[in-house]
């Protein structure tokens, strides 16, 4: 029966990034056959966002409003219906999020949800539902204080490590709300759940409370991510009477309902449109980079770069780097490392070297020699994840280890990019992913110049996913193999859900006398990253 309907369906992935809402359709073949983005700043100017988001004052917090999340759904969607896309013939749908962002929901928010109405919009219909308007997001740093506070109470960075695959983080969800807690008590004590981005963006669709997938759930710093389920131990450490507020994890593949019936109405979807588990945007993107064998790596350059595989086997640091319940495979792991000065901070360079031009940027950066004459920066723009730097500036260093103040413009381009490159592999060595292969994705991934930097710095071909959009089309993927193990009954392996999709392009292989001089730098790079101050 699956095999009749698969020929006519098609699969919707939508990813709820920093900065826009995206919607990828699929045929069952996997050839995409439509894509539109709603921007936050440029559509929605209403809600005042930069880059999606607020940065307050302190330099620390950082928020997004959720509203304008609902807001930005039912614009998508209208694009999507004025566009003809054939919405009736989507057998499931299923979303990616920015990870650890949260949001806040009032007591009585189900029962809104419910009740939707095709005749309104969302954003008026639900502008009561929220305990929190601003939802804290990813970019947030502010729980410093929270993060020692459960290392402490739980035995140790390693120990938070051992059971939920990450040291404590600011970022991390369970920090967030346990700073709720304690800061906003009446703003907890009103709340009925708290999603993440991505469970949000489920419920939104299914018209009830969608759970929290266990991979995006493995960025909360609250799950057991060997038993996969939530660890009585840091939850009680976080707030009283969390469980009841998050509500039961999912399988990533799990359907968490139908498409409610305004969208049915509105927007002429089946009803009998499935939900596939929403998950996190780097989740997605192993999916859509449909990375399964160990040491097939990827590196997603976007707002902030990333860097993950699939894992068989989970070796948590203490000290840096994650490790994510698999989102393809309810056997198997992900490990991932999260650079957070990523492409707001190639192009500070870009516009400081280069008159603000990539072509410029990579004419420079080419002319320059790969070691780059033993020159090497750190460009710290933002509060950093990998390696933990609060403390922001730029630190350069030439050839004999003695800081400098600038290079010259051509240096400048090198650096940026040599230096975040060798940072992931450095970083990424210690998590256990030693890449034997790497597809690249994301906005920088269209950049031949600093593709050829990253086969050079880690020794290894570099692929490239040809769909830029690898969380959406990722979320479409798994909206296909969700739909699809339900049509069997039974878990079907990822892989074999996705036989047929086409292959991906190798970009470049690196060059040895290339590679040999990062071999060498990578040491120095070590030394002198441990020079920078770090508070
Ligand atoms: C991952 C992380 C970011 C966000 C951005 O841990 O914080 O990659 O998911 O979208």
């Amino acid at each position: 029966m699956a095999d009749a309907q698969m020929k006519n369906a098609f699969f919707l992935g939508l990813d709820s990034s920093t900065q826009s809402l995206k919607a990828v359709l699929i045929d069952s073949s996997f050839r995409v056959q439509g894509e539109t983005a709603v921007n936050f700043d440029r559509d929605l100017p209403r809600f005042g966002t930069e880059g999606g988001v607020h940065r307050h004052a302190d330099g620390l917090t950082v928020t997004s409003p959720a509203l304008m999340w609902v807001a930005a759904l039912d614009l998508l969607l209208d694009r999507m219906r004025d566009g003809r896309w054939p919405l009736n013939r989507v057998a499931a749908v299923s979303g990616s999020g920015q990870q650890h962002g949260s949001v806040w929901l009032v007591r009585g928010a189900r029962q809104v949800l419910n009740r939707l109405d095709p005749g309104l919009p969302l954003e008026k219909q639900l502008e009561g539902i929220f305990a929190l308007r601003d939802s804290p997001v990813w970019m947030d740093s502010s729980t410093t204080a929270e993060c020692r506070e459960r290392e402490e109470k739980m035995g140790g960075a390693q120990r938070v490590a051992d059971i939920t695959g990450s040291r404590a983080y600011e970022r991390f969800t369970g920090n967030q709300i346990a700073k709720i807690f304690k800061r906003q008590p009446d703003v907890y004590g009103k709340t009925e759940r708290i999603a993440l981005v991505s469970s949000f963006m489920a419920s939104l669709l299914t018209g009830d409370y969608a759970p929290i997938d266990m991979s995006d759930g493995s960025g909360m710093n609250l799950l057991d991510i060997r038993r996969r389920a939530w660890d009585r131990l840091a939850m009680d450490v976080t707030s009283p009477n969390l469980a009841e507020k998050l509500g039961e994890p999912s399988p990533s593949h799990a359907v968490v309902g139908r498409i409610h019936g305004r969208y049915a109405k509105a927007y002429s979807f089946s009803p009998n449109c499935f939900v596939i588990a929403f998950s996190g945007d780097n989740p997605c993107s192993l999916a859509g980079l449909r990375l399964q064998k160990v040491n097939d790596a990827a590196i997603s350059m976007g707002t902030s770069d990333t860097m993950f595989a699939s894992i068989g086997t989970p070796r948590p640091s203490g000290e840096e780097g994650h490790i994510f319940v698999n989102p393809v495979d309810p056997e198997a792991y992900m490990a991932m490392l999260c650079i957070k000065n990523g492409s707001l901070t190639r192009e500070y360079v870009r516009d400081m070297a280069a008159s603000g031009s990539w072509d410029e940027f990579n004419r420079k950066l080419e002319s320059t020699p790969p070691g780059n004459n033993g020159n090497i920066g750190f460009y710290i723009r933002e509060p950093e994840i990998t390696p933990p730097i609060l403390k922001t500036g730029v630190y350069r260093f030439d050839g004999a280890g003695r800081s400098v103040e600038a290079f010259d413009p051509a240096a400048e381009t090198r650096a940026v990019v040599e230096g975040q490159f060798l940072a992931m592999r450095l970083h990424a060595r210690k998590i256990g992913i030693s890449a034997e292969k790497i597809l690249a994705t994301g906005g920088a991934s269209s950049n031949r110049s600093i593709l050829k930097v990253m086969a050079d710095v880690f020794g290894v071909p570099v692929y490239v996913a040809e769909q830029a959009n690898s969380a959406a089309l990722g979320a479409a993927c798994r909206a296909f193999h969700g739909w699809l193990c339900a049509m069997k009954g039974s878990f079907v392996p990822f892989a074999a859900a996705m036989e047929g999709a086409p292959e991906f392009q190798m970009a470049f292989r690196p060059e040895p006398a290339a590679h040999r001089t990062y071999d060498a730098m990578l040491e120095r790079y070590e030394e002198l990253e441990k020079r920078i101050p770090k508070k």
